[in-house]
């Protein structure tokens, strides 16, 4: 398989800092000496929440590297920004819950990206806008709970780079 680029590594170390609670000004530069030689088993990328059309529900997308020689499931997202958060995918332009979770092929990736899939913020506490960030904690099957904090990218923003899908 094709190893990932160091954007993704970085921003697993970035996911791995905040999950230390560390605030994002204090994010070190180069690698941090705590990180375990083998790495974290999960890389999250490219994370970002689309601004609501209405205050009701958003929509999180990102990327899951796998380092790991087995597949993994992520199977629940929650967010700090909504009361619910359901994993959806979608099929010509509908949504289904995927009940079962998302299986992430070991030393493989799997993008939500619009038209593919998204975790769907319901039940929202207040707006959202641009500008602001969202938590994240994934749960994997094996590999546990993992944080993450997505910026807000306005409706008419492109997304960003590290989330394109390819
Ligand atoms: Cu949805």
């Amino acid at each position: 398989m094709i190893r990932p680029p160091m954007s993704l590594i970085a921003a697993g170390l970035v996911a791995l800092v905040g999950a230390a609670g560390l605030v994002r000004g204090a994010l070190p530069q180069a690698t941090p000496a705590s990180a375990s030689p083998a790495g974290a088993p999960m890389v999250v990328s490219g994370a970002y929440v689309r601004e609501p059309a209405n205050g009701i529900n958003a929509a999180a997308y990102f990327t899951v590297y796998n380092t790991t020689a087995d597949a993994d499931v992520l199977t629940t997202v929650n967010s700090g920004a909504g009361a619910e958060t359901t994993l959806h995918a979608e099929t010509d332009g509908s949504m289904s819950a995927s009940a079962a979770g998302l299986t992430i092929p070991a030393h493989g990736s799997v993008t939500l990206s619009p038209g593919k899939g998204h975790a769907m913020i319901e039940k929202l506490y207040g707006a959202l806008k641009p500008g602001q960030t969202v938590n994240l904690q994934l749960d994997f099957a094996k590999a546990g709970e993992m944080l993450v904090t997505a910026p807000v990218i306005a409706i008419s923003a492109p997304a960003p780079t590290a989330g394109a899908p390819k």
